[in-house]
């Protein structure tokens, strides 16, 4: 059976699911939430899909997902892939956890202010606030890199792909590359992964169709 994601182009969360599946070799398919026009804030959404009113969703037969790190390990129990070693399993769990409240969810926000909100609400305070915030999740990344190809043991783990989630877009929102060579040789060596594919080549939707 194939398995479904909900998900959105410009929608970091949905990638980490995305590349997790893509990458995993199971067979997947996208469904695209209209988020731009709302779709994840209507009642049925929440009532049919998730209470939540977020994306990425994945379902799989019986089986009804949410939250980008849940849906990885999902493929992990069913793959076999990205767990990484045993003994690293909380390991890879922390750095999901982190990545989730420190990198992605800022990176997400600041990123939705700068390009996607109208811009007469786009307020610079509270730009230079979350990139502030942002450049700090930045700052650990790089140094935990420093010295190693992936973020935990020895090859790619839910660690990378669940960190990796916003930083291949290329609106801006605070982050330069160049400026943390760590973090792009890891960007790197994980788009030269076979089967690697950008965000808005994963999945439905992009900047492009409400130009
Ligand atoms: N921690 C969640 C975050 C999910 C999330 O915030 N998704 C965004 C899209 S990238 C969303 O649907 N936001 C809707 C909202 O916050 O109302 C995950 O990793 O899946």
């Amino acid at each position: 059976m194939t398995i479904q994601l909900y998900c959105f182009g410009e929608s970091g969360n949905s990638y980490k699911a995305a590349l997790a599946l893509e990458l995993s070799g199971l067979d997947w398919e996208p469904v695209f939430v209209d988020f731009f026009n709302g779709a994840n804030r209507t009642p049925e959404f929440r009532a049919e899909i998730n209470e939540m009113g977020e994306a990425p969703v994945m379902i799989d037969g019986d089986v009804k997902l949410t939250q980008s790190g849940v849906i990885q390990q999902y493929v992990t129990d069913k793959s076999g892939k990205f767990g990484g070693a045993p003994e690293d399993k909380y390991e890879v769990l922390r750095w999901v956890l982190w990545d989730n409240h420190k990198l992605s969810s800022q990176a997400g926000m600041t990123r939705f202010l700068m390009n996607f909100l109208p811009e007469a609400h786009r307020n610079p305070d509270v730009i230079g606030f979350a990139q502030g915030r942002l450049k700090g999740a930045f700052q650990v990344l790089e140094a935990h890199l420093d010295g190693r190809e992936w973020i935990v043991g020895e090859g790619i783990t839910n660690a990378d792909l669940s960190c990796c989630g916003y930083l291949y877009y290329p609106e801006p929102f605070g982050f330069d590359r160049a400026e943390w060579p760590n973090i792009d040789a890891w960007l790197t060596r994980l788009s030269e992964t076979p089967g690697w594919k950008a965000p808005y080549d994963l999945m439905p939707g992009s900047p492009a169709d409400r130009a």
